[in-house]
């Protein structure tokens, strides 16, 4: 397996000075944030941050300067009981991970972009996110502390993130191996659960068994926080306790993915436990083909604008075969499938596809129509990651039936 290295970060810097049309971009790593009282989560990299350097620790900044095509890592200041308790990256295994020009401390960047700040007025950054409301977390404070940093040096300084999300969007052959590294594992865990679903008792037991896979066969573990629902559980989108029991006759959500190499994968299947009854049938096989329908009208050059009308017409259509609204214009229609039909992947599991106006070749995107009828204890979804190629598109995931 050829996993991501020093040629694949290089290359990508390569990319942006080509966008930086003269100027300077700052990319901070995120900082490590609290778990409990002395403890700290396990490190999650930026994923931009990572895409530049491939450095998997806190607190690094990388400088660009898009005129002379140079670029520098920026050591934290680490200390010695730091040192001793978590490790740090020495500055010649991080030039080595890299491909760094050079590697400088903190005293010596800010000179840097004091110097840069006199040729330079404006520099670009990767600020910070808009959405923290919505999602109701903190973010990370990395991003604003650099921000507020450049605030103070330049005169003017603008956001990089939509340059960077367009050019992530687009998979390179080596991205594209290795995402399906992780899919490729992901679909294993799953047909090594499924004969034994009978035997398990509780949710977390799937839960134990799709880590232990990931973990036995290489992968960094689970790309985002599983979900195993049983029964109406299935309804709660975001539901991640997995902690109830398993009844005969229910339906079972599982929507995991591997991560590996910085990569992830994302797929959900609903099964049934025991014989299931015909309105569980009826909704599952609505789902499959509304998937399979959907899959099929995903080519290049596709506006997104004409696939979102195409996906609403489909789901529509399929809630109106299970009599859950009466018309293709019902109101109701997001009630049972209120979220988004697809959503880009790649080292974030919800990978920005860059705001395109079009698919194009080598996007990778997840393909999740979903029908939640919590009055019934049901809900189905399937979902699979969907390569654009050339000529029409490539399901990463097909190995895996979707049968229930
Ligand atoms: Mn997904």
């Amino acid at each position: 397996m050829i996993a991501p290295d020093k040629t694949f970060f290089t290359g990508n810097r390569e990319r942006v000075y080509d966008l930086l049309k003269g100027g300077i971009l700052v990319v901070p790593a995120y900082t490590q944030m609290q778990r409990g009282n002395d403890a700290a989560f396990a490190f999650e990299q930026e994923a931009n941050f990572w895409y530049l350097t491939g450095i998997d620790y806190p607190d690094w900044w990388l400088l660009l300067d898009g005129k002379r095509r140079r670029s520098w890592l920026v050591a934290p200041h680490v200390e010695e009981h730091h040192e001793l308790f978590d490790g740090s990256l020495s500055p010649s295994d991080a030039k080595q991970i890299s491909g760094v020009d050079e590697v400088i401390s903190q005293r010596e960047a800010d000179s840097w972009l004091r110097q840069a700040a006199r040729s330079h007025p404006l520099a670009y950054v990767v600020d910070v996110p808009p959405y923290s409301e919505h999602f109701g977390f903190s973010l990370n404070p990395a991003a604003r502390e650099a921000r507020d940093k450049l605030d103070r040096v330049f005169t003017k300084v603008e956001d990089f993130r939509l340059e960077l999300a367009k050019l992530r969007a687009v998979k390179q052959p080596i991205e594209i191996d290795t995402m399906q590294t992780a899919i490729d594992l992901t679909v294993k865990a799953f047909s090594d659960v499924r004969p034994r679903l009978a035997a398990y008792k509780y949710e977390y037991e799937v839960e134990a068994d799709f880590t232990a896979y990931f973990r036995r066969h290489g992968a960094e573990g689970h790309a985002y926080d599983p979900i195993v629902a049983a029964g109406a559980n299935a309804c709660t989108l975001h539901y991640t306790h997995n902690e109830s029991r398993l009844k005969k006759g229910e339906l079972l959500l599982i929507d995991i993915g591997a991560r590996y190499y910085g990569y992830a994968a994302d797929i959900t299947r609903t099964y049934a436990l025991g014989k299931p009854t015909k309105r569980q049938q009826e909704v599952h096989q609505a789902v499959r083909q509304a998937q399979k329908d959907i899959i099929a009208l995903i080519e290049p050059d596709l506006p997104l604008e004409e696939y979102q009308t195409a996906v609403d017409a489909i789901m529509q259509k399929a809630l109106v075969e299970l009599k859950l609204i009466k018309s293709l214009d019902d109101p109701d229609y997001r009630k049972y499938f209120p979220h988004a039909i697809s959503h880009g992947l790649g080292i974030d599991v919800h990978d920005a596809l860059g705001r395109p106006r079009v698919l194009r070749p080598g996007m990778v995107l997840t393909v999740e129509p979903g029908i939640y009828i919590p009055e019934e204890g049901i809900g189905v979804r399937i979902e699979d990651d969907i390569l654009v190629t050339d000529t029409g598109r490539k399901n990463l995931s097909a190995k895996l039936s979707t049968d229930m």
